[in-house]
């Protein structure tokens, strides 16, 4: 297939641009591209392909959400109203509320329904362009749970044209009447390991955070993830500074995620380890924090930077991608060249994912049309999806 009559943002610049390039083509064999370039310079051998003109379209990347939780039972509306009314945090906690809650519902949910309401999340991913979507265990916090979320994850990539990468969320919340050292050590990690045999690991996750676990505790589970070759990334300094940001630096974590109270000295370090700052502005909004991510600091240091949903029923309940990406530039002025790298080419990154995010050939055949004249378009509308078509590994 040829593409044709189209302009191309193909992120591929070394610098944070759009690597823009008008009256372009893009040819795609075996669900690769196999060339992308101004038409004028098109190679015979690509001439031949059945052409698909875009009509003067935008073409990208295909969006990468690369930090989710959209495998789990229930909702927190309730508590949200309970907020509202004017009920606080604790009160909400003795009630039930909270990430426990949410574990309580994902522990009594069945696998077919868990893929179903997962089912429905991805469709609104997949419909405004999203083809790569992150997924995180973390609700169930025993081992036959955390299993359960994860084969779920993985049951989303059949049923679904999409490519799911899992993280493993052992290190997600304490469980109610446990001990967080005996929890790590007990439970967490040997959960890890089964579910690491079944193949359904791909990235090894934790949150960091004075409400959940310390980073001598993150230790322990990062060591175990390097004793089975599987790369780290970590929810860290999100409500406070507590070490997570260096910790995730230290063993070269692919990404930290929500650094708000992240330092200028976090991002130095982040840069050195070549570690993504994932940027995470539904929580930041859904629970009011003040404190934004030091955008500047990871500027100057050289930091890449992603934009995601968090999708979750907690702190994030943002099901679109483009949302987010407008809300990082509204909230915390990353331009929209940086927001579109950051929902593709640095969203990869995080990922650890080489084959995708910019349109280049070799690069896999994941495309989003879309209805727009430029791409600042993308983040400047809110809540409008201009997706036109999404192309899936070469597949219309
Ligand atoms: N950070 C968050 O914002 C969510 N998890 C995390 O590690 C909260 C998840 C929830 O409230 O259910
Ligand atoms: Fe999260």
């Amino acid at each position: 297939m040829l593409l044709t009559d189209l302009t191309a943002a193909s992120m591929a610049d070394e610098l944070a641009g759009y690597g823009l390039v008008t009256d372009a083509g893009i040819a795609i064999e075996k669900g690769k591209i196999a060339w992308i370039g101004p038409m004028a310079e098109c190679p015979g051998e690509y001439a031949s392909f059945d052409k698909y003109p875009c009509g003067g379209r935008l073409v990208t990347p295909a969006l990468i959400d690369c930090h989710t939780h959209i495998v789990h039972g229930g909702n927190r509306a309730q508590e949200f109203e309970m907020r509202l009314e004017g009920a606080s945090y604790e009160e909400i906690a003795r009630a039930g509320g909270g990430i426990v809650s949410t574990v309580k519902a994902t522990r009594d949910t069945g696998d077919a329904d868990l893929l179903a309401s997962a089912l429905r999340r991805v469709d609104a991913l997949i419909a405004e362009g999203v083809a790569t979507v992150e997924i995180k265990s973390g609700y169930g916090l025993d081992q036959e749970t955390e299993l359960k979320m994860l084969r779920v994850a993985r049951a989303v990539a059949k049923e679904r044209p999409i490519h799911v990468s899992t993280s493993f969320l052992g290190a997600h919340a304490v469980p109610a009447g446990s001990d967080a050292d005996v929890y790590i050590d007990e439970i967490c990690i040997p959960t890890l390991i089964a579910a690491h045999a079944e193949g359904l690991v791909d990235v090894v996750d934790g949150f960091c955070e004075g409400i959940a676990f310390d980073a001598a505790q993150m230790r322990r589970v990062f060591v175990a993830a390097k004793a089975l070759g599987l790369p780290v990334k970590l929810h860290a300094e999100q409500l406070s500074n507590i070490g997570g940001t260096a910790l995730a630096a230290e063993f070269g974590a692919l990404s930290a995620d929500h650094v708000e109270y992240a330092t200028d000295a976090d991002a130095a370090k982040l840069a050195k380890s070549g570690s993504v700052a994932v940027i995470l502005p539904g929580a930041f909004y859904a629970i009011r924090e003040e404190q934004a991510p030091p955008v500047n600091a990871f500027r100057k240091h050289g930091v890449p930077m992603a934009v995601a949903t968090d999708w979750n029923p907690g702190s994030s309940p943002l099901g679109s991608l483009l949302l987010a990406m407008n809300m990082a530039c509204t909230l915390f002025r990353l331009t929209p060249a940086e927001a579109l790298s950051g929902a593709t080419k640095n969203a990869a990154r995080a990922l650890g994912l080489a084959d995708r995010g910019v349109l280049a050939a070799g690069m896999r055949a994941d495309l989003a049309i879309w209805d727009v004249q430029s791409p600042a378009e993308l983040s400047y509308g809110i809540g409008i999806n201009p997706l036109h078509k999404r192309i899936f590994g070469g597949e219309l």
